[in-house]
């Protein structure tokens, strides 16, 4: 039979959504790749979903429900069927609830491959009708997404297709080489029609490299650079207060806690030269449009939340609004406002809520233990802060844990029971971009693999297996309905979603920042100084909280996203060992060679790679990515046992990249 085609959309974590073209020979996919159709796509994908398939069909990937046979954490199980599987979960989460309530339940999901209907549907109505405990999603964007929140209430950003407007381009605290390549190009086609680009970021990344100038500050430091910025924009002048006096609040408030930070504090603190700073100034306060792209490096760490407020008050000091190709982008994922909103159908129970960045302690804890922990699109293992004791937790004996996923992931290794989820090639689902701004179908192209089963599908199951079913429950074939009609869809968006598969918010999907959107605030205005993140902030908004190094962990590990996995997904398709990137200076002061085995160290734990010395990196900064698995390390450790689950100053964010750490040259 011939090939034939079919369109869908990816949906996994990353801001690009692209739309795919799927070719499938008798039923099975046999390739992937970008469709043209969508503007942001512009026909190609990146390398790591083009391997999808190997995803789909590899020897990872969980055909059937089965049963843990050996020690936790040996990988042993054994095959059982779906009704033995449900019945073993419906009867434990039965009897738990009643001998210690639901607190002793917890559900671990973080998303990280799903759009509106595969979370936060079916999954929330079982949890909440079980009244277990709740889960804070912390892990990413909480301080970032709170920032964006209290300044602007979340005003969509400036598109991708307009960065070309741009005379110049920021790039704050991200990397879009490797985490929304599809941004690049049109980074390119800015320059080649003559804009500035400027990167803050401590590592020379590809982008940093074609820059005019790279600020490469020291991690956590992004806090004083963007005070020390305003400050000196309200000095000379070049604050616009015509704009702050009619859009803003709080101006006042934010000038008095940028004071302190002079240029050449800032630069002491940031290690950097005060020249740079102020090319900075200059070429910010100059040029228009100026378009500030604010990622997420910024934000993990103790400052993250003041940081990431600080850079996005730079274009509303700055007067930069108002112009197409002017303004910031950071997350859209706000644009399409109440969609889904009511799937989950029950009112959230107020129980105790638990930081998923502590994981390990909550499961170690022994007052009021969780007994029943349920993991789905999530590989808490791999990604979490203090692996040592989400591990730790894990391997308690009295902990029955199921895991529900895709391929046998670190954490499903872990599992009591683990099932076989369906892939986003098998199920429906709906996905709103965070970079993009379309609302695109997710639709199934293959027959679920094996036995896999959709989220909702075994959530419903559940429901009703426990009995916690109502007679006016919507059933999951029509979640898709319930989910456009909550977003309030005009006749047309629902004719594009159903019939080309993708369609626009009502600003269209190129908005100009104050001109056809505003801040989502209750006033419509900027919040500079938002009392509420004021309260909230352990020293109070905009205040720098130092360094964590010490005389033993003198070094900063940083663990962003690299070209190879999206968070830890396909990490089982990534072959061997990373190795720890350091620069020479610091690699020459502990006599480590090119290649050499090392050890990187802290009071949590160790991970033994080898090394790859580089001028990339800032001194005194190293580097393992994240989303690596346990296989990829000689030890069966990654970075994120040398990364504490402190809390960033807004919303109890993680703060990977304050992970301090010693390295040693072994043997
Ligand atoms: N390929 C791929 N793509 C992805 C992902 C992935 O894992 N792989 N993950 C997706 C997800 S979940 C997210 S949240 C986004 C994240 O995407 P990005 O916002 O790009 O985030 P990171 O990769 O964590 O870090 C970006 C940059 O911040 C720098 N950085 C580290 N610390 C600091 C700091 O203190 N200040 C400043 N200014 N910069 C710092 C790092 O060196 C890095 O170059 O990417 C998404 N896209
Ligand atoms: N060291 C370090 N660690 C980090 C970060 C960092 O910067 N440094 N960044 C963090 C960030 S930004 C993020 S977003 C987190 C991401 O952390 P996670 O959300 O845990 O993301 P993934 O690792 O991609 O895990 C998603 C899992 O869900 C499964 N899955 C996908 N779709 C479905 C489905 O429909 N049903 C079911 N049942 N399962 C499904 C996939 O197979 C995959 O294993 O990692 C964080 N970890
Ligand atoms: S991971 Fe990002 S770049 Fe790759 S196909 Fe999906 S949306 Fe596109
Ligand atoms: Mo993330």
């Amino acid at each position: 039979m011939a090939p034939t085609t079919a369109q869908t959309t990816c949906p996994l974590d990353c801001p690009d959504t692209c739309t795919l073209e799927v070719t499938l020979e008798q039923g099975r996919v046999t390739k992937i790749d970008g469709d043209f159709r969508n503007p942001i796509t512009d026909g190609y994908i990146c390398s790591k979903v083009r391997k999808y398939p190997n995803h789909v069909y590899g020897p990872d990937r969980l055909l059937y429900p089965a049963i843990r046979k050996g020690p936790k954490g040996s990988g042993q199980f054994s095959r059982i069927p779906w009704s033995e599987a449900l019945d073993q979960i419906a009867h434990q989460m039965r009897v738990l609830v009643k001998e210690y309530g639901g607190s002793s339940i917890l559900p671990f999901s973080y998303g990280g491959s799903n759009g509106v209907l595969t979370q936060g549907a079916m999954d929330e109505r079982l949890f909440r009708r079980l009244g277990s405990l709740r889960l804070a999603h912390t892990v990413c964007a909480a301080a970032a997404g709170a920032a964006a929140k209290g300044l602007y209430g979340k005003m969509p950003g400036v598109a991708y297709p307009d960065f070309e407007h741009a005379e110049l381009i920021v790039i704050w605290g991200a990397n879009p080489s490797a985490s929304g390549i599809h941004l690049v190009p049109m980074v390119r086609k800015a320059q080649e029609k003559g804009a500035r680009l400027v990167v803050v970021d401590p590592r020379k990344t590809p982008l940093a490299k074609k820059a005019d100038l790279h600020l490469a500050l020291k991690p956590g430091t992004d806090l004083p650079l963007a005070l020390a910025v305003t400050r000196d924009l309200f000095h000379h002048g070049k604050a616009d207060l015509t704009f702050l006096g009619e859009h803003a609040t709080g101006v006042d408030a934010l000038k008095a806690k940028a004071e302190p930070w002079t240029v050449e504090r800032a630069a002491e603190c940031c290690g950097l030269s005060a020249e740079g700073i102020r090319s900075f100034i200059d070429l910010y306060a100059s040029a228009s449009p100026a378009l500030l792209r604010c990622g997420w490096g910024q934000e993990r760490n103790r400052n993250g939340g003041s940081a990431t407020a600080a850079i996005l008050a730079l274009p509303a000091v700055a007067g930069k609004f108002g112009v197409r190709g002017g303004g910031y982008t950071a997350s859209n994922s706000s644009a399409w406002s109440g969609l889904g909103d009511s799937l989950a159908a029950e009112p959230e129970q107020k129980t105790r809520e638990v930081n998923m960045n502590r994981l390990g302690r909550e499961l170690l804890d022994e007052q009021d233990p969780i007994r029943l922990l349920f993991v789905y699109n999530a590989n808490p293992l791999a990604t979490l802060p203090r692996q040592d004791l989400v591990r730790r937790g894990l391997e308690r004996e009295d902990l029955f844990t199921v895991v529900f996923e895709q391929v046998m992931t670190d954490t499903a290794q872990y599992a009591d029971l683990v099932l076989p989820a369906t892939t986003f090639l098998e199920h429906q689902d709906l996905r709103n971009g965070y970079g993009a701004f379309t609302l695109q179908s997710v639709k199934p192209v293959i027959d679920p693999v094996g036995e896999a089963r959709s989220n909702n599908e075994v959530f419903e199951q559940l429901i009703q297996l426990l009995e916690l079913d109502k007679a006016d429950d919507l059933p999951s074939s029509r979640l898709f309905r319930a989910a456009i009609s909550d977003a309030g869809l005009t006749t047309r968006q629902q004719m594009d979603l159903e019939q080309k598969g993708a369609t626009a918010p009502e600003f269209g999907d190129q908005p100009v920042q104050f001109v056809d959107v505003m801040p989502r605030t209750a006033d419509g205005k900027v919040h500079l100084f938002p009392e509420a993140l004021d309260a909230e902030s352990p020293q109070g908004l905009y205040t720098y909280q130092p360094d964590p190094a010490t005389e033993d962990a003198p070094l900063t590990l940083i663990s962003p996203a690299t070209r190879k996995t999206v968070s830890s997904t396909l990490g089982q398709l990534w072959q061997g060992t990373v190795p720890l990137e350091m620069h020479p200076t610091d690699a020459a002061a502990r006599s480590i060679s090119s290649g050499d085995e090392v050890r990187v160290f802290n009071a949590f734990g160790e991970v033994k790679a080898p090394v790859r010395i580089t001028e990339d990196l800032r001194p005194g900064v190293v580097f393992l990515p994240k989303g690596i698995w346990t296989r990829h390390t000689h030890n069966g450790w990654t970075s994120n046992v040398l990364c504490p689950d402190t809390a960033t100053d807004l919303a109890a964010g993680a703060c990977f990249n304050d992970a301090r750490v010693e390295v040693e040259k072994l043997g």
